[in-house]
């Protein structure tokens, strides 16, 4: 009776395992797209994780009612691809949009709010 309750317990968390590692891999785009667009909403960046192809422009939209202020990390210096910020805070309605020339990953957040992060890897 106890090794059924224990099997039991095994099997319901190798099930959320396996839920959780799904939902994460559906949730990033692995495909390497030509240009992408980045929503900020009230519960941080979506989607959080993008490729794009080297020369792709990714374009940051902003749906949330505070400015906001897409930059690469490391904060506040964004010297991890200093050109990826645009030096002042967006307005609510505006957008931003940064071509990525170089390959790498970068990970990037709102500089206002610091605790929405992202992450765009540039693939050749
Ligand atoms: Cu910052």
């Amino acid at each position: 009776m106890r090794n059924i309750l224990l099997l039991t317990v095994i099997l319901v968390l190798v099930g959320l395992g396996i839920f959780a590692y799904i939902k994460q891999n559906l949730n990033t785009d692995t495909l390497a797209q030509g240009s992408a667009v980045i929503v900020l909403k009230d519960t941080g960046f979506e989607p959080r994780e993008v490729t794009v192809l080297e020369g792709a422009t990714v374009t940051f939209v902003n749906q949330t009612l505070n400015p906001f202020w897409p930059a690469s990390n490391l904060h506040p210096t964004h010297q991890l691809y200093p050109e990826f910020d645009p030096l002042h805070p967006l307005g609510p309605e505006e957008e931003w949009s940064f071509t990525f020339n170089e390959a790498g990953t970068y990970n990037f957040h709102d500089h206002i709010r610091a605790y929405f992060v992202g992450t765009i890897h540039v693939v050749k």
